[in-house]
This record gives structure tokens, C-alpha cells and sequence, in this order.
């Protein structure tokens, strides 16, 4: 089974690409722009990202779609960036979110990915996972990308940016939510 995940995020495509080989599920990247209207709901963006891109590749023979929307929300800054991570990160980055949390102890944090699928046969879902810890107080590690370094998850000693893709698949909230898609598509294609 091929899908097509639509990102311009390389560190993404690879992590969900290297999610879906364990389940028979070949990931093609659509390097198109999302559209991303301002929204404090990451559902109503990707839902709003997939209709859009879904009508574009239709006419190219392409039947199915998946997008991605994923935030860091930092409860000492009452869940900022949240959904405008992307352009926080841009901006101010890591070390301005560092500079915000300068003397603050409460240092909890998550990320959440909101997934949908879009295809003519299956219809459209929704798709979310949630992982839980917090910002370190120093940025730690090389790989992966984004707020990484300072994102420690519970259960791990060891930041986002100081796991290999597989490490980092364990616990994050993409591998979840993908996760759940690639069960729901196979039991979908299991029934067919
Ligand atoms: P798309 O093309 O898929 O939209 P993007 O990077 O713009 O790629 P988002 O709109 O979902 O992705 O923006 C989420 C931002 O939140 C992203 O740019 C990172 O800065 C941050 N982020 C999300 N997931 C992350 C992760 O697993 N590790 C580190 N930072 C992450």
C-alpha cells in the first residue's frame, strides 16, 4: 500500500517513513505548501491542509492524502507556542524559548500531532497523539529537528535531538498517531 504524506518537513517525512516499513506501508512525500489558515484548533488547520491538497493531486492519479499538524505546548506559558510552533520556531527558535522560560521551575510541556487521511475509497480521519515532558535547560543533541534539543520526554533521560529516528519513534507523538492510521489502513484493507 502507497501513501502520500504531504510535508515540506524532511525530519518528519523520515519518521514517519521509517515508522511505516514495519507495517508494509510505503510513505511517498508530496513536497507541496500546505495551506495553513490561522486557527488555535491544530484539527481545524490539517483538516482544512488535506481538503485542499486532496483537490489539487486528484487529477494527477493520486487517490489518498495524509497531512500532519504538530505543536510544543509549554503549560508555564499556557500551552504557547502551541499552533504557531512552526512560526515561533522560525522566529524567536530554541533559544528564545529558553530565554522565556529563564527562572521558571515548572517546566512541563508536550507535544501533539494531529494526523489526517483523506482518499475516495476510506474517506477522511483523524488521527492524534500526545507526548508528555519537558524543556531542558540546555538545548541537547544533533539529530532530528525543531524544538528537539530542549524537549525531554518522560521516561527518557535522553532529549528528542539525542535519539536515533527509532528511539525517538518509541515515544513520540507523531509515531502515535501514525501509528493508529497504519493499523486503522490495514484492518481497513484487510476487510477489502
Ligand atoms: P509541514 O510541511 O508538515 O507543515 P512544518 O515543519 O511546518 O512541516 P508543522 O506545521 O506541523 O510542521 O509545524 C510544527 C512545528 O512544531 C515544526 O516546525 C517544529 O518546529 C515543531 N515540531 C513539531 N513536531 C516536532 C518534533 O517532533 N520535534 C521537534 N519539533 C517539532
Amino acid at each position: 500500500m502507497i501513501i502520500y504524506f504531504a510535508t515540506g518537513n524532511k525530519g518528519k517525512f523520515h519518521e514517519v517513513k521509517t515508522l511505516a516499513s514495519s507495517y508494509g506501508i510505503v510513505v511517498k512525500q508530496l513536497d507541496i505548501k500546505k495551506v495553513e489558515i490561522q486557527s488555535d484548533s491544530l484539527e481545524e488547520i490539517s483538516l482544512y491542509a488535506v481538503r485542499d491538497i486532496y483537490n489539487k493531486v486528484i487529477s494527477k492519479g493520486i487517490d489518498n492524502v495524509v497531512v500532519e499538524d504538530a505543536g510544543l505546548f509549554i503549560e508555564a506559558l499556557r500551552g504557547f507556542p502551541g499552533p504557531y510552533s512552526s512560526y515561533v520556531y522560525k522566529t524567536i527558535g530554541v533559544r528564545g524559548v529558553l530565554k522565556l522560560l529563564e527562572g521558571v521551575d515548572n517546566r512541563k510541556a508536550f507535544f501533539k500531532a494531529v494526523v489526517v487521511f483523506k482518499s475516495s475509497s476510506l474517506g477522511e480521519r483523524i488521527f492524534k497523539g500526545i507526548v508528555h515532558g519537558e524543556i531542558v535547560e540546555e538545548p541537547r543533541g544533533i539529530y532530528g529537528f525543531g524544538f528537539d534539543p530542549i524537549f525531554k520526554p518522560y521516561g527518557s533521560d535522553k532529549t528528542f535531538a539525542e535519539m536515533t529516528v527509532q528511539e525517538k519513534n518509541k515515544f513520540s507523538h507523531r509515531s502515535k498517531a501514525f501509528t493508529e492510521l497504519f493499523k486503522w489502513l490495514k484492518s481497513m484493507v484487510s476487510k477489502t
